[in-house]
């Protein structure tokens, strides 16, 4: 047999033991103790180590291209930065063109990223045009090509309204997908913004105040609503406001199908951010929210309606954060024109294990927001999310006595600047296999360029708020 990992501890989603664990042929064979150390090519010693399964990112958008430019980490860089961070699998977004079928959307992306990705991947299709019978059909070929995920946005360009929003919800049910969203009132956001830069109101402050608490609760509630009318389940990504918490947890309390996902950003920075000298790095939108919204958040985690971590990966460098100050052509800039997003994808799992290390949630939480849970919700509960016989060899080593504090010259990304900078951890992975191949071990990236595989997700049916 290929590897055993022995002596370390395991944790699973709802339990944590001593074993020792057996991989073959990219899979765990077996879990158990006393093994026969003369039956494996290669022997681990775990001890005083907790061995986890890889992390699922259910939100990346890799090599997008946004606000005049494309986001830093093409899908090497950013799967390589997944690696090294415990991500043994990224969902990142397709963005459907006009006229363009669902199929054809996957297909145009995974033409990108099939030479380049570290770790395993799938997609999530963001659907803009259903105007015609064949686009709307291609929804059902989206799910039969092994990708039964996908999402509206309810603001920028490619926003859908609320009728187009209700068609793919009624038509997801059906076919067994899932619709996320992305969850920001369009129409106030934008007149906000157009009264913010005539006020004179140009800097980072002012992307969050045009996307406040309400712009986002609002939308959230609405979105709660129209699934509910169209009795379909729901995913609000990005989560980061108290009233958002609300909807979800009300609409779960009376046993709807709606779950919600949250980042690391929205658990540890608040709108303060975007008062700091370099408030544009920090601009993403979702907008980092007040400290209210930050409680809810992980009070919501704690008690279970917040389902999944994701990052929402999508790095920009600094020059590029800078057109909020002074355009590629020259001009002044301001708000509207800093690109969104920021790097998360190494920081995800380490951030929210330190997070459990330091007695805020389980372990065993962390690996259920991070792993299980995306596993089952994305239709990839057969293969990966968990230590399991039968799975996937995904699995990190975690140290939880490692000191570590993020600078960006430890990251494995291309990008310039990150706005976990600075940021104290409590423990770190020190290696992560993914399909039983090393990729990271000590700091370093030991991967393959084009050696992740997309892996198809079954069919999803969602009866209640339980996974
Ligand atoms: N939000 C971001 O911050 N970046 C890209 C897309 C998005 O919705
Ligand atoms: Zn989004
Ligand atoms: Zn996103």
């Amino acid at each position: 047999m290929d590897l055993l990992i022995k002596n370390g501890t395991i944790v699973t989603a709802t339990e944590m033991y001593k074993a020792d664990i057996a991989v073959d042929k990219e899979k765990i064979v077996n879990i158990g103790c006393s093994f026969n150390e003369s039956d494996f090519d290669e022997v681990v010693d775990a001890s005083g180590k907790l061995v986890l399964p890889g992390a699922i990112d259910g939100h990346t958008h890799l090599a997008l291209e946004f606000g005049g430019t494309i986001s830093t980490d093409d899908y090497y860089a950013g799967t390589r930065s997944a690696a090294c961070g415990g991500t043994t699998t990224v969902f990142d977004f397709v963005n459907q063109a006009e006229g363009e079928k669902m199929v054809d959307a996957i297909k145009r992306r995974e033409a990108i990223a099939c030479n380049d990705v570290a770790v395993d991947y799938s997609f999530h299709v963001a659907v803009y045009d259903i105007s015609t019978e064949e686009l709307m059909d291609s929804l059902e070929e989206s799910v039969e090509y092994g990708v039964p995920s996908f999402k509206v946005f309810m603001v920028y360009d490619n926003g859908v309204d609320d009728g187009t929003f209700f068609k793919v919800l009624s038509r997801a049910k059906e076919i067994g997908a899932l619709v996320g969203v992305h969850a920001e009132n369009k129409t106030v956001n934008e007149y906000l913004i157009d009264k913010y830069l005539k006020e004179g109101k140009t800097d980072a402050w002012w992307h969050y105040m045009a996307k406040n608490e309400r712009v986002e609760g609002e939308a959230d509630t609405r979105a709660v609503n129209l699934a509910i009318m169209a009795d379909a389940p729901l995913y609000i990504a990005h989560l980061a406001d108290e009233q958002g918490v609300k909807a979800v947890t009300e609409a779960r309390l009376k046993g709807y199908p709606v779950f919600a996902e949250t980042c690391p950003q929205y658990l540890n920075f608040t709108s303060e951010v975007y008062k700091r000298e370099r408030g544009r790095d920090f601009v993403c939108s979702p907008p980092m929210k007040d400290q209210a919204s930050q409680d809810a958040i992980w009070e919501a985690i704690t008690n279970g309606n917040i389902t999944t971590v994701a990052t929402d990966h999508c790095p920009f460098l600094k020059a590029e954060k800078d057109w909020g100050i002074v355009k590629k052509d020259g001009t002044p800039g301001n708000f509207t024109t800093i690109p969104n997003g920021c790097a998360g994808i190494e920081n995800m799992y380490p951030y929210i294990l330190s997070e459990a290390n330091k007695g805020r949630i389980s372990f065993s939480k962390a690996v259920e927001l991070c792993a299980t849970n995306p596993s089952k919700l994305f239709g990839l509960d057969d293969q990966k999310g968990a230590i399991r016989v039968g799975l996937d060899a995904d699995i990190v080593i975690y140290d939880p006595e490692k000191e570590f504090t993020i600078t960006n010259d430890k990251m494995h990304g291309d990008t310039d600047h990150t706005i976990w900078e600075g940021i104290e951890l409590k423990g770190y992975p020190e290696a992560t296999y993914c399909r039983g191949n090393l990729v990271f071990k000590d700091g370093e990236f030991l991967g393959k360029r084009g050696a992740g595989k997309r892996v198809k997700c079954h069919k999803l049916h969602f009866d209640g708020p339980s996974l």
